[in-house]
């Protein structure tokens, strides 16, 4: 059996690890039709950053996008900061992932 060895790695190398795989599940997803056009909308699901009701990769980019970023910071986006501590980290992303696939009817 192949054996993956992934040594070292600090902050910004795990921040473009998951940048990467974040972007490779949103190219899946449009490749696999299951694309939709986000439309601004108020929601209640914890996670749905873009508001368009459904919790979907699409927020997670929102989150990619935000990532270590303080307000004041390039790229900071107070509804990425979904547990509002005032810094978008693993701890909002765990938030998304929580409500991963969840909609609203
Ligand atoms: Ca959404
Ligand atoms: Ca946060």
């Amino acid at each position: 059996m192949p054996t993956i060895l992934i040594k070292g790695g600090g902050r910004k190398t795990k921040r473009k690890n998951l940048l990467v795989t974040l972007m490779t599940c949103l190219i899946a997803t449009i490749i696999l039709g299951q694309a939709h056009l986000s439309v601004k909308a108020d929601t209640d699901i914890p996670g749905d950053i873009n508001e368009d009701k459904v919790v979907d990769v699409f927020d997670a980019v929102i989150i990619a996008v935000a990532y270590g970023t303080e307000p004041g910071d390039d790229h900071w986006n107070e509804k990425a900061d979904l547990n509002t501590d005032n810094i978008i980290n693993i701890d909002d992303l765990v938030i998304w992932a929580d409500h991963f696939g969840e909609k609203e009817i």
